[in-house]
């Protein structure tokens, strides 16, 4: 498995367009068309990508037909997380099972480069290809925390994976088409899930996220392999954008458009949603959007509360944007911490890292929470940021987990 050596160092809302009635017919019309293209389409696809299968369903608490978290003992165990097992978020229906029948023919329109073109995936592999390991995290990870109750899947620990992916790097294809035009500040990616001739037309309902041009030209892929097999549909197969270190909304499944822009897409999921919105107050794209990840840790959740003294606990740690420094843990809500010895493997500046600790403290009930620290000092908030959608949650005191040492 390809892994840190060749890693650079490095909801289900309806979106919808503007006035109230309007917005309100718009958005009863999206979702009537996306409940009737959504049976057909899904009847193309295997039991595994329509639902978790019977084998894999133990792995998954369900938010829905398209929005399965992955149950936290399935996670703990392993530093890259099998396909089969990763969490699955996607605001339309899953397209047919046809798009990956051909993956190395799949189109990408590219515009914004001094040669606008398209590229099929076999053009774009002759580019040559670089791995890298990553944390996959939803930006609503952490959700059920929030005392608001947000729209959106109420996820608790497991919207998130890491995962190996392999494509070729973004500052590639752009030197082969010559650079970017004048004024570029975005590179925008175009899910292609199939709206229809009504939907198609209201680039609001598109999934098209736009990312600023240093990160894509830094170190972004676009993606057809992860862990080593080509991408499952579910998860965006046949091709992907990766920002490393960014949310999951900005990593884009079958990518069919990318152009540089000087604007940031006006699609719903770049305008409305996906912002740090303050409670009580409207959507602006003034609102910081959800890119760069923070760190964040987790100790796993014990089987038992009840633990022999003896008994290590168990977590992992990333810095998201940035490397992870170190972990540290604490029993006294905050007031004094120790560091904490990394076990896992470093697979990288993206990747997550395992820790393992004892707690060698006399019998008694404790809550304890770890917090990660990336390389700039940045460290993980003891509280949430109070946010409409429920986003961005790395909050150490609501991920602490309670043991009784017996
Ligand atoms: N085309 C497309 N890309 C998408 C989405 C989507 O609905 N359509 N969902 C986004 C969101 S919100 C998340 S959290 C991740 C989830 O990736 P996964 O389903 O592979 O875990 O994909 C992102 N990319
Ligand atoms: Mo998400």
């Amino acid at each position: 498995m390809p892994n840190g050596a060749r890693t650079r160092p490095g909801t289900t809302e309806p979106p919808s367009p503007t006035s109230p009635g309007r917005r309100r017919l718009l958005r009863r019309a999206a979702l009537a068309a996306t409940l009737v293209t959504g049976p057909s389409l899904g009847g193309c696809l295997t039991a595994s990508e329509r639902s978790p299968d019977e084998r894999s369903r133990r792995h998954f608490i369900l938010h829905g037909s398209t929005h399965w978290e992955t149950h936290p003992a399935s996670l703990s165990d392993t530093p890259i997380t099998p396909h089969e097992r990763l969490y699955v978020c996607n605001h339309l229906p899953f397209p047919a099972r046809g798009f990956v029948a051909d993956r190395s023919g799949w189109k990408l329109e590219v515009d914004g480069t001094r040669q606008t073109t398209v590229l099929s995936v076999a053009q774009l592999r002759s580019l040559g290809e670089e791995s890298l390991t990553m944390v996959l995290q939803c930006a609503g990870n952490g959700r059920r925390f929030f005392d608001h109750r947000p729209r959106g899947p109420g996820w608790g620990i497991g919207a998130v994976g890491c995962v190996t992916w392999t494509g070729v790097p973004l500052r590639r294809l752009v030197a082969a088409l010559g650079g970017v035009g004048r004024g570029a500040r975005y590179a925008t990616a175009t899910g292609g899930e199939p709206l229809n001739p009504f939907l198609d037309r209201l680039v609001s309902m598109r999934v098209e996220r736009s990312i600023p041009l240093e990160k894509v030209l830094d170190d972004c892929l676009l993606a057809w392999t992860m862990n080593d097999v080509p991408i499952p549909l579910v998860h965006g197969g046949p091709l992907r954008l990766i920002v490393p270190g960014y949310f999951g909304i900005n990593q884009i499944k079958y990518l069919r458009k990318l152009s540089f822009t000087d604007k940031e897409s006006d699609s719903s999921v770049m305008r409305r949603l996906y912002r740090y919105r303050p409670l009580g107050a409207g959507p602006a794209p003034t609102q910081p959007t959800t890119w760069a990840m923070g760190p964040k840790s987790w100790i796993w959740p014990p089987r038992d509360v009840a633990q022999p003294r003896s008994a290590s606990l168990r977590g992992v740690a990333f810095g998201g944007l940035d490397a992870l420094e170190r972990v540290e843990i604490t029993v006294d809500e905050g007031r004094s911490w120790r560091a904490v010895p990394v076990t896992g493997p470093d697979l990288g500046r993206y990747a997550w890292r395992a820790f393992e600790f004892r707690l060698d403290l006399p019998r008694g009930a404790y809550r304890v929470a770890s917090r990660a620290i990336d390389i700039a000092g940045r460290r993980q908030p003891r509280r949430r940021t109070p946010n409409a959608g429920g986003y961005g949650n790395a909050s150490w005191s609501d991920h602490a987990v309670r043991v009784e040492l017996v």
